[in-house]
């Protein structure tokens, strides 16, 4: 059997590869349009925003094949921009043309009470039955996206699940062979791979049964818990998992050596994680890509991990000692050519903010602007690096305080957050508030909020530090930092609105396993994967 991989030259289409390859089916990349049109079998992945999915398609003459092989009903596989592209139009991309297959356009999230843009685990309603969902029983599905297919098209029969994320939007749609999804299925663990297996087997046809079920029970999203792996060379040159105490990774003047990058997260792919984060942690020092540790670990991860893995540390613009210049937006085609899904950007992220509050100009130069236009905000994660710089009274700082539960060791009931650089090494007079709102301004996807007084401290979240920035912003934000038991998972998700919560040291010493996390979430009744 002829399966092609429509691969265009965009995000990270290696796990698409390894999710077919794992269920043992080979796959190809579609060379040339006349591949489109006789592959048995066609998967066509969308990452990156819909402007530049469809030029890309425009680009290398694929879009009338694309046309033909839908209109010939041979069996078709989109995902996420994928499914977008079927419409005429995106709000993400105006002026740019979809294959308009479906009539109509394809909208934002309303900024209402939940983050946009929805990055985690929700399920899927079916209207229809689909050989595609075969034995489907509930399982949550991955999405990331900040636009969706809106249920109000004038050809419902295209409508094969529906979600809902403040409002209900088309999950996925068929007909006939055709099949396409807002969900990664090569992000959603086993379920994932057994969606892949019912579209790769080989019915005469996708069989869509005609009955429409009016689902009107509401999907769930679900909080996520993260696994996260500081990652650099220990003083053999090995490279390790390590861990800080408050960012401090040496014991007895060693590198905390804590196990091996790729085993360690397909364990804790097999333990439930539901995403896992690399920090290459020196990465500020050298150019990160040199002699590609973090490349080749992100390749071997992907080849079993079928959750979504971001990767940070030395994300920026760089040029090495001959003169040879890479952007960040090189570093972080690298990355997510090697498997990664996100990147997440640190340092140069307050760079970044200190240029643009001295200008006030939005330049569209900034890694941050560069890699959200090509790879969709969704795919930029700021990794905030903080501590609490405490005063006796609001009035003695410029910087946003909070009266503070916690007070100084002199007493002072205020604090604000001093945003730090170069895993902590140097501060900076920006605060987290003046970060997470430009970077979100910019383009941000996502924050990933650490905290230097909790980390490694097993004390619990700073839940004043989330509900900060949580108030800040629209973005997700993930909790980082401090976690010491299952319960402070359920206390971060009860007494703020993070959008997942991650944990380093207690998983890497197996003082709580991710399932015991899980557990804790569902007894406090806490929606989770
Ligand atoms: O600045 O873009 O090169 O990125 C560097 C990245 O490496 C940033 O994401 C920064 O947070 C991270 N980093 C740099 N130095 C350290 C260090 O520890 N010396 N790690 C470091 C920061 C934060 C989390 C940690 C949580 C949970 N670690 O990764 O795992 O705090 O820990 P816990 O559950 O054990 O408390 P750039």
């Amino acid at each position: 059997m002829d399966i092609r991989l429509l691969d265009y030259g965009g995000g990270n289409v290696r796990s698409v590869r390894n999710a077919v390859k794992k269920i043992g089916y080979d796959i190809k990349n579609v060379e040339t349009a006349e591949d489109i049109l006789t592959a048995d079998k066609l998967i066509f992945p969308g990452v990156g925003s819909f402007g530049s999915v469809m030029e890309n398609i425009h680009k290398n003459g694929f879009t009338e094949a694309l046309i033909k092989r839908i209109k010939e009903n041979k069996p078709f596989l989109g995902i996420c921009v994928a499914l977008q592209a079927f419409f005429e139009g995106s709000e993400e991309s105006p002026g740019c043309s979809g294959l308009g297959i479906i009539k109509g356009q394809v909208k934002k999230f309303p900024q209402a009470n939940l983050a946009v843009p929805q990055i985690g685990w929700n399920t899927v309603k079916l209207q229809k039955k689909s050989v595609f969902f075969n034995d489907y029983e509930g399982e949550k599905l991955y999405f990331v996206h900040s636009y969706h297919a809106p249920v109000d098209i004038d050809e419902k029969e295209w409508i094969l699940t529906t979600t809902d994320y403040g409002l209900p939007f088309i999950s996925s749609i068929a007909r006939g062979n055709i099949i396409a999804s807002q969900f990664h299925p090569e992000k959603s663990g086993k379920i994932g791979l057994k969606l892949f297996k019912n579209f790769l087997s080989d019915p005469e046809e996708i069989f869509i049964s005609s009955n429409n079920y009016n689902n009107l029970s509401r999907t769930k999203f679900c909080k996520r818990v993260i696994a996260c792996l500081d990652v650099r060379s220990n003083d053999s040159g090995d490279l390790v998992v390590t861990k800080g105490d408050q960012y401090d990774v040496r014991d007895k003047g060693q590198v905390r050596n804590l196990g091996k990058p790729v085993e360690l997260a397909g364990r804790y792919y097999e333990e439930g994680a539901d995403e896992v984060v690399f920090l290459n942690i020196t990465g500020f020092r050298d150019f990160p890509l040199k002699d590609q540790p973090m490349l080749e670990v992100l390749e071997k991860t992907s080849e079993n991990v079928f959750v979504p893995l971001t990767i940070g540390g030395g994300i920026r613009d760089f040029t090495d000692s001959n003169g040879k210049y890479s952007s960040a937006l090189d570093v972080a085609a690298r990355y997510f050519r090697s498997g990664a899904d996100k990147i997440s950007i640190g340092s140069d992220a307050v760079a970044i903010v200190e240029k643009h509050l001295e200008s006030g100009v939005k330049t569209g130069k900034t890694a941050i602007e560069q890699i959200a236009k090509v790879y969709g905000t969704q795919a930029v994660v700021i990794s905030v690096d903080p501590r609490r710089v405490y005063v006796k009274s609001p009035k003695d700082t410029r910087h946003k305080c909070i009266k503070t539960a916690f007070p100084g060791l002199q007493g002072e009931e205020y604090c604000w957050y001093q945003c730090t650089v170069q895993g902590g090494r140097k501060g900076t007079d920006i605060d987290v508030i003046q970060l997470v709102t430009v970077c979100e301004e910019l383009g941000a996807g996502e924050i990933l909020l650490n905290c230097i007084d909790r980390d490694g401290t097993n004390d619990g979240f700073d839940l004043e530090l989330v509900n900060l920035v949580k108030s800040a912003v629209k973005i997700p934000v993930i909790a980082s930092s401090g976690a010491g038991s299952a319960d402070d998972f359920v206390t971060v998700f009860n007494k703020t609105k993070a959008d997942a919560a991650l944990a380093a040291g207690i998983f890497h010493r197996q003082e709580v396993a991710i399932s015991e996390v899980k557990k804790a979430l569902e007894q406090a009744g806490i929606e989770h994967r």
